[in-house]
């Protein structure tokens, strides 16, 4: 039976800007990870290799991010028998100046590469394997054009499969993100939905045929905790199979810690350690709360650096530390404001309070309740 290789939104070329020292390493993954994919189809023996949207960064990449893909295409077509399928995406999408135009020749120079669109064609026939590939590519980042509602199977192939990049119905988008409807995705005739557009993994079964997003193949940005996959499609008569398979070389994790239990750095990377177990495969997206002393030896920075030897990169997303007030700016916070009569009533309690226990009871709401009125996000 035929099997597909289907990944999308590689973004190669993409700046990376937010791993900072670290992005050029990360762009130069991409490529490696293109490459993966490609050995994966060689091992695997696919019939096609499908790329749903977003190959490129951008309708401008740098020269050489093209060659270079054309280059693992060419180097796919060449030691195995399989053929590959391009739609462009929302980033790279059809257009006058856009990369599938300004380098036609490179991609009609390929064997046995189709861009969908590229001569105005929504599908191309692979009459040994019996599979006809469909997509209406996009022809602008974004679009209110429903990509599969003008797409028709073709009865004369076994199998015929959809390419879509946009956003399926099934979670909340914006009306011009290309929409995906659910019914389309019900649509008899179909043997399997490859969609891009969606940086992580998801499978949706509206219907008979399984609609696939894989996800990036590889980390582009820090919200992706579902990145790092391919989907491996076994186009069986008797019922389609698809397998997830994990390709990415790098792995998002997030990690919050309470500062407050933190004393110095080296307890808060401590608390972090066994949060996500250290890996230098890992990008750690930070999040740091709690209060911490007027004076206190914790530093941020110094936590950054030394768990950056630990990890890929760490990238502090929320941080909601805030230094403990002492009784002096209490008592400067004015008394029209709810917070400061919350602060004059609390001290009130703390004076009338029994013991030493109770007093610190006390003294910690007071400090949590004043951060929280003034709109500080202290509880992990
Ligand atoms: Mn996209």
């Amino acid at each position: 039976m035929p099997i597909l290789i289907h990944t999308a939104d590689v973004h190669l070329g993409a700046p990376l800007g937010w791993l900072g020292p670290k992005a050029s390493e990360q762009r130069a993954q991409l490529r490696l990870t293109l490459g993966t994919v490609v050995d994966l189809a060689r091992d695997h023996g696919a019939a096609l290799l499908l790329v749903a949207g977003d190959l490129f960064d951008s309708g401008t990449p740098p020269a050489s991010e093209v060659r270079f893909a054309a280059g693992e295409f060419g180097r796919l077509t060449s030691t195995s028998d399989a053929s590959v399928v391009i739609l462009p995406g929302s980033h790279d999408h059809l257009a006058a100046g856009s990369v599938y135009e300004t380098h036609r020749e490179v991609f009609e120079g390929l064997d046995r590469v189709t861009v969908l669109g590229a001569r105005g064609e929504t599908s191309v026939g692979f009459a040994r394997a019996g599979i006809a590939v469909h997509g209406a590519a996009p022809r602008a980042n974004r679009s209110t054009v429903r990509q599969l509602a003008s797409l028709e199977p073709d009865g004369s192939f076994t199998f015929n499969v959809a390419m879509a990049h946009g956003s399926a119905d099934v979670a909340p988008a914006a009306a011009d993100d290309h929409p995906i409807g659910t019914a389309e995705l019900a649509a008899p005739g179909w043997s399997y939905f490859a969609l891009g557009h969606w940086h992580s993994w998801r499978r949706i079964d509206a219907g008979a045929a399984p609609a696939v997003y894989p996800g990036a193949p590889e980390v582009i940005a820090v919200d992706q905790t579902g990145a790092g996959h391919v989907a491996k499609v076994d186009l069986d008569p008797g019922g389609v199979r698809v397998e997830r398979l994990r390709i990415g070389a790098r792995t998002i994790a997030h990690a919050a810690i309470d500062v407050s239990e933190a004393v110095d750095a080296r307890s808060a990377e401590e608390l972090v350690a066994a949060r996500v177990p250290p890996d230098p495969s890992v990008v750690l997206r930070l999040t740091l709360r709690g209060l911490v002393e007027i004076g206190a030896t914790f530093d941020e920075e110094a936590l950054v650096a030394s768990l950056g030897e630990r990890y890929f990169h760490v990238a502090v997303g929320e941080r909601n530390v805030h230094v403990r007030l002492g009784r002096e700016e209490l008592a400067r916070i004015p008394s029209q404001f709810v917070v400061g009569r919350f602060v004059r009533l609390m001290a009130a309690r703390m004076d009338a309070a029994d013991d030493e226990a109770d007093r610190a009871e006390i003294e910690d709401a007071v400090q949590l309740g004043v951060a929280l009125l003034q709109g500080k996000d202290v509880l992990g």
